[in-house]
């Protein structure tokens, strides 16, 4: 096996983070009491034993509970500055953060604060700890594609503060053509696009990805193995995958880390990448997850180091910064 040290000192970018699932049980509580917010768990060792996923659906309807205890800009500076440090010791040199802001306004939360406070985090990450950072906000896909038409309207003066969007939560019934109108506007506002698809959603929602939403990169992407012209041609673009493993496993994609396609995709030459997803409900930031794909699957020093190496290459940095790390 290769030493925790070696792949923590690997150069990596963390494309894959939804800032809400880094919210630690422990800060569920502590902010809880401090905005006067009543929890259906006594504690956070009860509220951490909860986390025992079915699917998808039963993880968000626990994600978007822990989501209400996100009132002030600083909740939302402590919870992203905590992220950065742990991404910061697992040897993360960029990170682009994923954050949902319908979660936030629809409980009267504004933008202003939620770019405020993250905002904070991101410039003392940069002084303190040398590590950049992009946002991208997502639209949830459980909601109307009017919904978030108007969300990015909302987003718009926060332009300069964005490089991308995104589409996340229940996939299944969700296809990307839902949105296809709203990331017409984006890419016509200068934006890149990203959306999850093929987590626990048919090949056919990364056809959709791909075609319809003209995505930079697909987020997770698993499903495109039961379809080969679809992998082929994921591999001829270097289409980036970015694949959350214990992710995954928690949320029953696979049965277990052995049975995972990641090694099996590259093996194809699909350009890889590993992420944490919801580092606090899965089990695990960055670190965690390369140990458990370069221990599950027999990862060897060149795999690994190609994995960090298409999490550079795969980030909106410019060419400039990315030859920083390659
Ligand atoms: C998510 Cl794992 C996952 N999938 C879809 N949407 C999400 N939002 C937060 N985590
Ligand atoms: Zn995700």
């Amino acid at each position: 096996t290769i030493a925790k040290d070696a792949l923590r000192a690997q150069p990596k970018a963390e494309l894959h983070v939804h800032i809400e699932g880094t919210l630690e049980p422990e800060m569920v509580f502590e902010l809880a009491e401090k905005n006067g917010i009543v929890l259906d768990y006594p504690d956070a060792g009860t509220l951490r034993q909860a986390y025992n996923f079915q699917d998808l659906q039963s993880f968000l309807n626990i994600y978007y509970q822990g989501v209400k205890v996100l009132i002030e800009a600083d909740d939302f500076f402590e919870l992203t500055y905590n992220y950065l440090r742990h991404a910061h010791e697992d040897g993360v040199v960029h990170t682009e953060i994923f954050f949902d802001p319908q979660s936030h306004t629809d409980r009267g939360i504004s933008l202003a604060a939620v770019f405020e406070g993250i905002n904070r985090a991101l410039a003392k990450g940069q002084k303190e700890f040398g590590i950049t950072s992009r946002l991208i906000p997502c639209f949830l896909r459980h909601l109307s594609a009017e919904a978030a038409m108007e969300t990015l309207h909302a987003l718009l003066p926060y332009r300069d503060f964005f490089c991308a969007v995104g589409l996340d939560s229940s996939e299944k019934g969700n296809p990307p053509s839902k949105f296809s109108e709203v990331f017409d506007k984006a890419r016509a506002e200068g934006l890149l696009t990203v959306a999850h698809a093929g987590e626990e959603g048919p090949a056919s929602y990364i056809w959709e990805a791909l075609d319809l939403l003209h995505v930079a990169r697909i987020d997770h992407g698993v499903g495109c193995e039961s379809d080969d012209e679809l992998c082929r041609r994921l591999a001829a673009e270097q289409m980036p995958l970015t694949v959350c493993p214990l992710s995954n496993i928690k949320l029953a994609v696979f049965d277990d880390i052995k049975g995972h396609n990641l090694k099996r995709l590259l093996d194809r030459g699909l350009c890889m990448t590993v992420s944490s997803d919801d580092p606090a409900y899965f089990g695990g930031y960055l670190l965690d997850n390369f140990i458990a794909v370069q221990t599950g699957l027999d990862l060897t020093w060149d795999e690994v180091t190609e994995l960090a190496r298409n999490s550079i290459r795969a980030s909106f940095l410019s060419e400039s910064e990315k030859l920083e790390w390659l």
